[in-house]
Order: structure tokens, then sequence, then C-alpha cells
């Protein structure tokens, strides 16, 4: 087996968006407050008012030409921009709220796969859309110009055919970007950017890098994947699949991460006397949870079974996992057990099986087949 096939096999089918808003906190002020167009916005408290405390929230784009940013301390704004040029605003959360709650309602009418990252930014999976339209670029094109015209907001987006992908594109022509990424341009595109720009690079990272000559996504290429993964572990082959253009993420909707457990449930007519046949059902329903669970990246903690006898008596049993998982063997093996403490039931007859898990985690990445 060649070292590069610890890569898990690219996905390119899916039409994925991501769109971002300009200096949001910022953009909505100067909306607000038009007076303010050409004066250096920061949102945050005025440290000359406040004893020199505060952070920048974010500022407009004019702001940032003087080296303003989210973040910094506000009193380094005060230094870097001229008196008569700058403005501090203080933030208005629950305003951000009701636009972010506008610019939501307009990505909920194209698809209800929508997945929030921030108040600002989410993702959007068009593969299959509300609209039927097979163009994702049109659609995000639609989008921008929507919340320019509906809100006077600018926005950015990246389409491509994942999320990673997408959001290097909406950040990469901002502000007011559009950014098409397709499959066979995917590794020119990174090729090009420099590792600071990929997620989960930071600057240690980045060091570490530089001393392997790495500076480009092309270098990264470059490094077989096993060197990354053994100098940076986990992160080490995210950013190997970042490199190969790879991200197999599904865009979770946001009603689906609010979800506490996903179950399946049957109830039984003539009841079920044989233990087999019961483990067999429970073994379907295992089958069923993990691949509800693997179409939303998620791991589940716990495993619930729910028995009930001729007698409508009822008993859930529950155990925690040795580690969050997807698989239907895992979830298998505990409800089998948990089934086998359940005494007495069997010879009254089984009226009602069922399991469920719950405990939640978001499963990021694909882990690492080594033998397919
Ligand atoms: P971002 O999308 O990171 O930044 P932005 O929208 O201000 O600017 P752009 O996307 O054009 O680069 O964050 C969205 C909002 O979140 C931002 O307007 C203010 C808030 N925010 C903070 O309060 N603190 C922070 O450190 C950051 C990064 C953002
Ligand atoms: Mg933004
Ligand atoms: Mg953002």
């Amino acid at each position: 087996m060649s070292k590069e096939n610890l890569l898990p096999q690219n996905d390119i089918h899916r039409r994925i968006i991501h769109l971002d808003m300009d200096a949001f906190y910022a953009s909505v002020e100067t909306r607000d407050h038009p007076e303010l167009k050409n004066k250096a916005l920061v949102v945050g408290q005025d440290p000359r008012h406040n004893g020199g405390h505060g952070v920048v929230a974010t500022c407009n784009y004019h702001a940032r030409k003087y080296g303003v940013h989210s973040a910094m301390p506000a009193i380094q704004a005060v230094h870097l921009v001229p008196e008569e040029e700058l403005v501090f605003i203080r933030p208005n959360f629950e305003k951000y709220h009701r636009v972010s709650a506008q610019v939501h309602s307009f990505m909920h009418e194209i698809t209800d796969l929508v997945e929030s990252v921030a108040l600002d930014e989410a993702y959007l999976d068009v593969t299959h859309n509300k609209i039927g339209q097979e163009s994702s670029v049109q659609l995000a094109l639609d989008l921008q110009k929507k919340i320019k015209s509906k809100l006077g907001l600018n926005s950015s987006f990246g389409v491509s055919y994942n999320k990673f992908l997408a959001k290097m594109g909406s950040e990469y022509a901002k502000p007011f970007g559009r950014t098409v990424i397709l499959p066979d341009e995917a590794l020119n595109f990174l090729g090009m950017q420099k590792i600071a720009k990929f997620p989960g690079i930071g600057p240690k990272t980045q060091e570490e890098l530089h001393k392997m000559d790495v500076y480009t996504g092309g270098d990264l290429r470059q490094v077989p994947v096993f060197v990354l993964l053994k100098k940076f572990k986990k992160m080490g082959y995210i950013i190997a699949q970042h490199a190969h253009g790879i991200d197999l993420r599904p865009v979770v909707a946001d009603s689906d991460a609010n979800r506490k457990s996903i179950g399946m449930e049957r109830t039984y007519e003539p009841a079920i006397y044989n233990r087999d046949e019961a483990l067999t059902k429970m073994r379907n329903y295992c089958e069923y949870l993990e691949k509800e669970l693997k179409k939303r990246g998620f791991h589940a903690g716990t495993v619930v079974i729910k028995v009930r006898n001729n007698n409508f008596e009822t008993v859930t049993k529950r155990r925690k996992l040795k580690h969050p998982s997807d698989s239907c063997f895992e979830f298998f093996d505990v409800a089998k057990d948990l089934f086998d403490s359940v005494h007495g039931f069997l010879e009254d007859g089984i009226r009602l099986l069922g399991v469920t898990v719950t405990d939640f985690e978001k499963n990021n990445y694909q882990p690492i087949k080594l033998f397919e």
C-alpha cells in the first residue's frame, strides 16, 4: 500500500457555499449611521473614557488600513488612527442578532442545510436546493444580492465542493468577494495560498513547517502524509487532507445540531419470545443509527435501550461508551449486554424494542483508515 493512500477518497460532488458578512458589526452600524461612512469606525468601548480598557470587537475596512483589527486592545486603535477619523461605537448585540436572523431567513429560502458558524457566517449545502437551481454560483450571487438590497449590507462568499475550500474562497476575495473553486482548480488555488491561511495552522505550526521549507499549500502537498501525521498527530492528518483539497465533513443543519438523541423503536404483534430474533431487530436499529450519525457527522457517547413486555411493563437501560462512537458494532455490543440484563421479559413476550443513542459530539474529520 502506498503511503499516500492514507488519505480518504475525495468527494467532489457536493455544492457548498460559505458566506460571511463583511466587517459585520461595523457595517451594521455604518448602515444605521450614514454620517460615519468616511470615518475609521471601531466597534467597542472608547478606551479614552474607560481608563484605557476594552478590546476591538471589529472595525470597518477604513480602520483596517491603519492596522486595527478584531481582538486588539482598543487603546492601540487610538494610537494607530488619526484622532479626527477615529470613532468608537458601543456594540448593540440585539441588533446584530436581528440582522443575523434576517440573513438566515434568506438562506433558508434556498435550503434547510444551513450550518451557522457564527452570527455572520454559515455554510449551505445546495447540492439539492429548494429553488431547483443547478448553478450554485447563481444561488450564491442571488443571496449576496438579496442581502445587499434588503439589508443594505455587504458579504463575501466562496463556492466549492467542500466546506474548507468554500471558506478559503470566501476569505480570499473579501470584501464583497466572490470566489468559485471548481474541482480541477482546487489544487492550483491551494498551491498558491500561504500556509497561514489554512485552518489549524497557527503560528507554532507555521514555524515548524517553515523549518521544513514549507511556505505554501503547494509545498505542503509535497510533504508525505505520514510525515505530517507523525509530526502533528491528528491535526497533521487534517492539514494533509486540506493540502490535497479533501474535507469530507458534512454540512450539519442547525436544527440537527441541536438534536439531543437519535433513536428507533418498533412495537411487535405478535410479541417476540426468542432472544436471537430480538437481537436481530436491535442490530438493524444500530445499523440505522450509524447511518444517521454519519450523515450528520456526530459521535454518540451513550446507548439507551427500551424494552416493553406483554404486561406493558417497560424498562430503559443506558450505558456510557468508553469513547464516543458512530459504529453499529459498538452500539450493538452495548445494546446486547443491556438487553441480557433485563430479566424475565422474553418469557412474557416482548411488545416493544428500542435503541437510542445520545450525548452527541461533533465528529469533525474522517478517522484514519489504514486498511480498507
Ligand atoms: P468576523 O467575520 O471574523 O469579522 P468581520 O465580519 O468583522 O470582518 P470580515 O469578515 O469582513 O473580515 O466576525 C464577525 C463579527 O464577530 C465581527 O463583526 C465582530 C465579532 N467579533 C468579535 O466580537 N470579536 C472577535 O475577535 C472577532 C474575530 C469577531
Ligand atoms: Mg465577517
Ligand atoms: Mg465571520
